[in-house]
């Protein structure tokens, strides 16, 4: 998995109000409103203990510092252990924790000790960034585009097909592109070949999930058009949000993070 790195995460904070209100703008709904809405759920005063992992690559300079500022953000109840591992572990439930937010370089979830839910970070980030996608209020219709159907994109894109979307989707590798085409009924967009005819069809709304920049191609956008992304780095060049006036949301933790948290309350 491509893992964050402490220039992601700066300014966490100003990065989350930041989206809140593009999110606000291109939705009508704030972060918590659009995992409200996925869910059915609303956080009331659960308190979330944070436990460093030092496994594999080991702890990422103020990942754990994120998940408090984020937790906070949301108006949750939150602590760091003191300890790591095992033994952050211990002190997260003996410290009367609700729920466990932990992370090694494959998985980070997040376990609900009264209710016993646990979610992944991969597929609820991408069932709120697609749902994100699939609200702009600007769309004129249900056509959305997915590229990157990889740990992220694929449960994104199995949302909207579920919400009966009109579901286009690309990945640079064809046998994940030939599993959504087979099963979620996906319509693929080769962009390779695409880019060589003339007309192709155009945008309002695109959910990305890759680790890859410049992903998204000027001949797909609609102006105005919702780019909902928590692939990292952006999947759309500065120049191309500039010219089609496209309202992008891109955050590096703190969505799918409370999407994790809406969908174990
Ligand atoms: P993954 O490796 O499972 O999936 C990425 C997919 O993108 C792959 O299937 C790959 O073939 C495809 N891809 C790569 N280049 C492409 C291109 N040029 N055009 C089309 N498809 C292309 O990775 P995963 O776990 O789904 O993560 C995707 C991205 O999301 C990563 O950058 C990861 O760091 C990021 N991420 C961000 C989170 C957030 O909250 N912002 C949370 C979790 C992951
Ligand atoms: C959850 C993020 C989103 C994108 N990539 C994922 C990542 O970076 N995972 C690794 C997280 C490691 C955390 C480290 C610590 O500081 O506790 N074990
Ligand atoms: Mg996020």
């Amino acid at each position: 998995m491509a893992l964050l790195t402490p220039e992601d995460l700066a300014e966490i904070n100003r990065q989350l109000e930041k989206s809140d209100e593009t999110v606000q703008r291109a939705t009508g709904l704030d972060i918590k409103g659009v995992c409200k809405a996925l869910y059915g759920t609303e956080a009331g005063s659960e308190k979330v203990g944070i436990v460093p992992i030092t496994a594999g690559n080991g702890i990422i300079g103020s990942f754990s510092e994120s998940l408090l500022a984020i937790v906070r953000y949301f108006g949750l109840d939150g602590f760091i252990t003191k300890k790591p591992d095992v033994s952050g572990y211990y002190e997260a439930v003996t410290s009367g924790a609700d729920i466990v937010l932990m992370a090694d370089d494959h998985t980070y979830l997040a376990h609900n000790l009264k209710n016993r839910k646990i979610a992944n970070n991969q597929p609820c980030t991408g069932i709120v960034y697609a749902e994100i996608a699939s609200r702009s209020l600007l769309a004129g219709n249900k056509d959305v585009l997915v590229i990157g159907l990889g740990k992220v994109g694929f449960p994104g894109a199995e949302h909207l097909v579920k919400k009966g979307f009109s579901v286009y989707g690309y990945d640079v590798d064809n046998d994940l592109l030939k599993r959504a085409v087979s099963e979620l009924n996906v319509t693929p967009l080769d962009l390779e070949t695409e880019a060589k005819t003339e007309t192709s069809k155009k945008f309002s709304m695109i959910f990305e999930a890759t680790p890859c920049p410049d992903t998204i191609p000027e001949f797909v956008l609609e102006k105005d058009c919702l780019v909902s992304t928590p692939g990292i780095p952006c999947g759309l060049s500065e120049d191309l949000k500039i010219k089609y006036g496209a309202e992008v949301v891109m955050e590096p933790l703190g969505i799918g993070t409370l999407s994790m948290l809406y969908s174990i309350l």
